[in-house]
């Protein structure tokens, strides 16, 4: 493992002052802090150093001017590029009358744009809500109005989608939303390499500050948003990037969405720049066109969801590029079988790395030199030695060693409450502050995690994840409809399916999945969230006390799925 010094590679030498705020003194509204005794605490061990993503870009650019950052198809950018540009974007933002504090909905695919305008909000101390390149009108719309987003930054057309149309529709809806502003042909809109303001306001200093907002996979309804501090973030990425061994020489592919935790800094892109390397985006993570991306930048490391990993470990069988200078594979954001870990760890060799994360904060990684038998069987170990891990039964009583529960966190960069959302933080999170995971894991005697399974109602669908609870309320619109339940089924590809059962009203008849598939497209469900299955029943069943009985829906869609009949073998009659 090759390790290297971040202040030796940033070029910051001590972690800059970092200054306690007076309580009550918040630009974002609507955040849980961590108590004064955690955050002096996290301090104290230097886990937060004070230090902005704003200052950080400027610390990078200062050590490595011509560093290349970022490459993009035939474009490269070096440091100081990447800074003038997130510069003019700060100025264009900023004449736009985008203020510290304002929050900016970015919904930017893998190009250097996302960057330029990521940095640029930095600059500003506004703040970027990251959507997913695959949320619709459904989502954003939804983001635009939790955030009370002034701005929404869009691509003009990408892989045949119009954003430009969708930001109209989301202009329509959106109440405080401002602008529209476009990376390419704006259209109707603003373009985002326009005119701008002469002078920036002082940049924030305050790393204490919310930087930015992710977006949670969900369990209730729609999507909620997960405040990360500079302070925070700024350690998920070091700590991340530096037990991955990333250095200057680090070629970071992102393959993955870049607006997801996993690509953006676990370590990602992020922890990439962050060590002094650079990072290759793209949107095409088939091995055909990534294989090719490895071979010609000599890619180091990258991240995966399961069912890519699949798809290029069986790759390497036919295909002819050379692969050799990859070191680090990631794979997370859904369960890896070990077989599947094993396949993968044959073709590649031994540098493959599980990673168990999630926006709300807490990540787990296998270690790079851990033994074959923890890469293969384990989602890895809390990165910091201050996360905090409960392994309890459902009253909150901690489950015996090695035996499985419900995994609780708390620590120095996992979050204490999604923004605006008290009543869902009231369950989301015990009195004393550990966040309720929904998953359900085991500790092996290193003090390794592996996942088994999860609490909360949200199908991992190769690693996009669909809260039932939120196509269930789309669906329920149709005038066919009068109940509905929606339940993972096995895949062999992607871990899980999604199948919805059906009710019709009286005398209607059920839409089949043609027909749910273009009404859920038509209300601006992102397409992951299309159910797979569609399934008409006369009735939901129920649990004995009247709650919908999911575990016999479950068994039931297992069962169609596999063939069965509706008469026979049915769990559900
Ligand atoms: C990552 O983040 P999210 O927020 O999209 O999803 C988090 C959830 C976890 O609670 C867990 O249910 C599941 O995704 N998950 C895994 C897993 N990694 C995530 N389940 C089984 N095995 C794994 N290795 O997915 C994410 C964020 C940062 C890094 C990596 C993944």
């Amino acid at each position: 493992m090759i390790f290297i010094s971040y202040s030796m590679a940033s070029g910051m030498d001590k972690p800059l002052p970092s200054r306690t705020r007076p309580k009550g003194d918040h630009v974002l509204d609507g955040c849980t802090p961590w108590p004064e005794e955690f955050a002096a605490r996290y301090r104290e061990a230097g886990y937060w150093r004070g230090e902005t993503f704003d200052q950080l870009l400027r610390a990078w650019t200062r050590a490595h001017p011509h560093r290349t950052a970022l490459v993009h198809g035939e474009r490269r950018l070096d440091r100081a590029e990447l800074e003038r540009s997130a510069d003019r974007v700060a100025r264009r933002l900023a004449g736009l009358g985008v203020r510290a504090g304002d929050r900016v909905v970015l919904h930017l695919p893998n190009v250097p744009e996302f960057f330029s305008t990521f940095f640029a909000l930095q600059r500003l101390g506004a703040i970027p809500v990251l959507a997913l390149p695959l949320h619709r009108r459904s989502e954003i719309v939804h983001l635009c109005r939790l955030s009370q987003a002034v701005a929404y930054v869009v691509p003009d057309v990408h892989q045949d989608f119009d954003h430009r149309e969708l930001a109209a529709e989301v202009l329509k809806e959106s109440p405080e939303l401002r602008h529209v502003v476009v990376a390419g042909d704006p259209g109707a809109h603003l373009p985002l390499d326009g005119p701008g303001a002469d002078d920036l306001p002082p940049a924030p200093e305050d790393a204490s500050e919310v930087a930015l907002l992710l977006v949670s996979g969900g369990t209730t309804g729609l999507p909620k948003l997960i405040p990360r501090t500079h302070d925070d973030y700024a350690y998920n990425v070091r700590a991340g990037a530096e037990l991955c061994g990333f250095g200057p020489d680090t070629v970071y592919l992102a393959a993955l969405p870049v607006a997801h935790n996993f690509a953006l800094g676990c370590p990602g892109v992020l922890g990439a720049l962050y060590a002094g390397g650079s990072a290759v985006l793209t949107d095409e993570p088939d091995p055909d066109a990534a294989f090719a991306l490895v071979e010609r930048e000599r890619v180091t490391a990258t991240a995966l969801v399961p069912p890519t990993v699949r798809m290029w470990a069986a790759a390497t069988e036919w295909g002819e590029a050379d692969l050799s200078s990859l070191r680090l594979l990631q794979v997370g954001g859904a369960r890896l079988l070990p077989e599947h870990a094993a396949q993968a760890r044959a073709a590649f060799g031994p540098v493959l790395q599980q990673v168990f994360g999630m926006a709300e904060g807490l990540l787990n990684y296998t270690e790079p030199d851990a033994p074959e038998d923890v890469v293969l069987h384990t989602q890895g170990r809390p990165l910091s030695a201050d996360d905090e891990i409960r392994i309890v039964d459902e009253d909150d009583r901690d489950v015996p060693p090695g035996t499985t529960g419900r995994l609780l966190t708390r620590g120095p960069y996992t979050l204490r409450g999604y923004y605006r959302a008290d009543e869902h933080n009231a369950t989301a999170f015990t009195a004393d502050g550990h966040y309720r995971t929904g998953d359900l894991v085991r500790r092996t005697p290193t003090g390794h995690l592996v996942v088994e399974g999860r609490v909360k109602e949200q199908i991992n669908r190769g690693g996009d994840k669909v809260a039932a609870a939120e196509v269930e309320e789309q669906l329920v619109h149709h005038p066919a409809v009068l109940d509905t339940a929606v339940v993972p089924v096995p895949d062999d590809l992607l871990g899980e399916r999604t199948c919805a059962f059906v009710v019709p009203v009286p005398g209607a008849t059920a839409p089949d999945r043609n027909e749910a598939a273009a009404f859920l497209r038509e209300r601006g469900l992102a397409p992951f969230k299309i159910p797979d299955r569609v399934e008409s029943l006369d009735a939901l069943p129920v649990t004995a006390v009247g709650k919908t009985d999911k575990k016999a829906l479950t068994a039931l869609a297992r069962h169609l799925a596999a063939g069965g009949s509706r008469t026979e073998g049915n769990p559900c009659s």
